[in-house]
């Protein structure tokens, strides 16, 4: 599907709106200070990586109003771009938190992962939280509408607007992206239409499914793969039973959204919500050689590394996993 020579434009996106924990923002830096430029050159693509300001001047705040250092008019210079921003109010709405900004970053992504899309390059989406998925897939859904969707996470992250308890963005990019009901609303609908269709997703690694969340995915009939059916069928038979679902002829374009935390906290532990259990380095690396295999893989993301929690060796072993991830979705370990 891509064209031209292999040619992978990074979209890094720092990002941490979508739920509680600072720091989420920082991992496209380190995934990029770690060498991922260089080693996606080495595999033999040409790697385009882009400005990271306009995500960061996004006008709402990520400081709240009643910090000390959110000057009387609003006003404050971003510590990141230097630049002075206006800061806009971004009260809950509903149970959602941050709504707007999460919103306008994500309404940015798109259109970014839409452009390179459209050049016939990879989008390679750097988080940030999970919450950046509403951008990148709708994005990849603007240049290939039947593009299918692997959502690799301990989490199903379908809730929706009602259904959340922590009303945090990252819990629910699914939701938006199906329509499901109680999606409908601003200011996500002024640029986010439903663009995915629940027998175009599939799921590997959950385990901290929400009891709502259970029962929307029963209710459209969402295929999901649990660590229970890794374990009892293996990752290889999994892998081929989700393709068969979304792309039985391995015909259609693929995007990948991986959150790190679908892997074990041993091997991936400086993540915002940990859970035990989860795939092992080779099952995680698994995934990403079986899609890059297909060819089919349009567009992918690397979610949810947050280099600051933990220890220097744990947050070590996270970015070197999110690098390897994505050296492996582009083909590195094929012969
Ligand atoms: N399901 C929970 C929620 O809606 C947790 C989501 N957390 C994630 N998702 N890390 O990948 O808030
Ligand atoms: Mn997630
Ligand atoms: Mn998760
Ligand atoms: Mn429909």
């Amino acid at each position: 599907f891509l064209e031209g020579n292999p040619t992978v434009g990074i979209v890094g996106c720092p990002f941490s709106g979508g739920q509680g924990r600072t720091g989420v923002d920082l991992a496209p830096n380190k995934l990029i200070s770690a060498g991922l430029v260089d080693q996606l050159s080495s595999l033999g693509w040409e790697v385009h990586y882009n400005s990271q300001e306009k995500f960061i001047d996004i006008p709402y705040n990520p400081i709240p109003a009643s910090s000390p250092s959110a000057p009387e008019n609003g006003t404050e210079i971003n510590e990141r771009s230097g630049k002075k921003v206006q800061r806009l109010p971004d009260e809950d709405i509903g149970k959602m938190k941050k709504p707007r900004l999460v919103s306008a970053v994500n309404r940015e992504v798109s259109k970014e992962v839409e452009e390179i899309a459209k050049k016939g390059w990879l989008p390679l989406t750097l988080g940030g939280d999970h919450s950046l998925a509403m951008g990148t897939v709708s994005g990849t859904k603007a240049k290939y509408p039947d593009a299918c969707l692997i959502w690799v996470d301990a989490h199903a992250d379908i809730n929706t607007p009602d259904t959340t308890d922590s009303g945090n963005l990252h819990g629910c990019p699914v939701s938006f992206l199906l329509g499901l009901e109680g999606t409908d609303v601003a200011p996500f609908n002024e640029w986010l239409k439903p663009c995915l269709e629940p027998e175009e997703i599939v799921y590997i690694g959950l385990r901290d499914v929400d009891g709502p969340e259970k029962e929307i995915l029963k209710k459209h009939g969402i295929k999901a793969f649990s660590m229970h059916h890794v374990d009892k069928y293996g990752i290889g038979k999994v892998v081929e039973m989700a393709l068969d679902h979304v792309n039985p002829d391995r015909s259609k374009p693929i995007h990948l959204s991986y959150d790190v935390d679908a892997l074990d906290p041993m091997v991936a532990p400086s993540t915002g919500t940990p859970v035990r259990g989860g795939l092992t380095f080779r099952e995680g690396h698994y995934i990403t050689e079986a899609l890059a295999e297909t060819g089919c893989l349009v567009s992918v993301d690397i979610m949810e590394v947050n280099p600051s929690l933990l220890d220097p060796s744990s947050v070590e072993k996270t970015v070197a996993a999110g690098c390897s991830l994505a050296r492996a979705s582009l083909g590195e370990t094929l012969l």
